[in-house]
């Protein structure tokens, strides 16, 4: 008798509002479904890729015996950790020269902005963490949860498709002294708009006079234009200036290693004195919450990352994936243009990264997947990198419906 549960009066929870798209998507039995919700890399045949690179290192590693499956440290991988930092921060970085960072792997993204907003509730002395409008669904809980108090400042201007950079810098300029302000370092999800470098050096500028704590999420490092250090220009800017910050890395996406949960934390402090400190509470933020991370993942990330041929290769193929994510918005562009698509659609080649901010309403959404069977998020969102030739004229002929014929 379901009365005699003591979980009786467990109520139901909503499923996730990105990852539940896959849910719904997963249900569907029609042979024309498309799931353009979550940021997953396909294929033009609209398959899963697993890097070619990452395959080697995975056979590398296969192949030798003197490999053994120790628990690692509670921070993780120490190449690993090394090599992340140089990836985003840059290899002459003098912060790293100077032993001022310290980096902790973690599970993948998400992880890696757990770990550092429960380092910050416990150790912070300002619990108010900005984050833009709108953001990441994931960051309200992440932070709010880690005990931090969320608050949002202006970002994305609905009438322009474009930032609304006097509103960021009012909102932020307004903001509490110390509060730590959330930064996705390129990318921006869901919006797809970023800050011009001259904008950036303004943020910079404005959050150093302030004192606001930058905490950066990259999660789309040499996702947005191709470039890896072209996508971490946001970030080395605020660390070339000496100052302090956080940074959230994610290999999900630019290293294809999803399920693999593969990222890092680094905190660039003033000295490498506080540095060693903070890492040392950092490990207790850590050892209760999951013990130590996972060790495949990371030596797939250091086997590449450490090789220059390897490296190289995967640069190679990096590129191609952002490549192929840049020329469908222009063909997704082009179809809409063809069908005289009501509307303004140059946003859809102006944003950058893995998403296009539609503009479309939660009805035309709810429309496109009862009628066209086309899965998104229902802010409008869709991934790209989920669209092939194939599958563009679909999905035009399915904004025009709801364009047209849903208000
Ligand atoms: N930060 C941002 C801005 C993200 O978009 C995502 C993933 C992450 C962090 C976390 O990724 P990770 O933990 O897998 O490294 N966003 C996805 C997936 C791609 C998701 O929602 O989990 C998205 O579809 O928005």
């Amino acid at each position: 008798m379901e009365s005699s549960s003591v979980f009786a009066n467990i109520v139901r929870a909503p499923e996730d509002p990105i990852l539940g798209v896959t849910v719904a998507y997963n249900k569907d039995s029609s042979p024309h479904k498309l799931n353009l919700g979550v940021g997953a890399y396909r294929t033009e045949e609209g398959k899963p890729l697993v890097l070619n690179v990452v395959r080697r290192a995975e056979q590398m590693l296969v192949n030798d015996s003197s490999r053994v499956k120790e628990y690692l440290p509670i921070v993780g991988l120490a190449d690993f950790n090394k090599l992340s930092a140089k990836l985003i921060f840059g290899a002459d970085s003098p912060a790293i020269q100077e032993n001022r960072v310290t980096t902790v792997q973690c599970l993948s993204g998400t992880g890696s902005l757990r770990v550092g907003a429960e380092f910050l509730a416990r150790h912070y002395h300002q619990l108010v963490i900005y984050i833009p409008n709108p953001t990441w669904g994931n960051h309200t809980k992440i932070f709010g949860l880690a005990g931090l108090s969320v608050k949002a400042y202006r970002y994305y201007d609905p009438a322009t498709r474009g930032l609304d950079f006097q509103g960021l810098l009012e909102d932020l300029g307004a903001a509490p002294s110390g509060s730590i302000v959330l930064l996705h370092a390129c990318a921006h999800n869901p919006t797809g708009v970023d800050p011009t470098i001259e904008q950036w050096e303004q943020i910079r500028q404005l959050m150093r006079s302030k004192g606001l704590l930058p905490f950066f999420d990259s999660a789309y490092q040499g996702f947005a234009s191709g470039s890896l250090d072209a996508d971490a220009g946001s970030v080395r800017m605020f660390v070339a200036d000496g100052g302090e910050c956080l940074a959230a890395q994610s290999y999900a996406k630019n290293m294809g290693l999803y399920g693999e949960r593969v990222g890092a934390l680094s905190m660039v402090c003033k000295t490498a004195d506080v540095a060693s400190r903070v890492e040392s509470q950092l490990k207790l933020v850590i050892r209760p919450m999951y013990s130590n991370p996972p060790i495949h993942g990371a030596s797939i990330v250091a086997t590449i990352l450490k090789d220059r041929d390897m490296y190289n290769e995967w640069t190679v193929e990096l590129k191609a994936m952002a490549d192929r994510i840049i020329s469908m918005r222009q063909k997704l562009f082009d179809a809409l243009s063809a069908r005289g698509t009501p509307g303004d659609w140059s946003h859809i080649i102006k944003q950058i990264g893995m998403f296009t901010f539609t503009g479309l309403n939660t009805e035309q959404v709810a429309f496109m997947t009862k009628e066209y069977h086309i899965y998104m998020t229902s802010d409008g969102r869709i991934s790209m990198a989920g669209l092939s030739s194939r599958t563009v004229p679909l999905l035009a002929d399915a904004i025009h419906a709801a364009v047209t014929r849903v208000g």
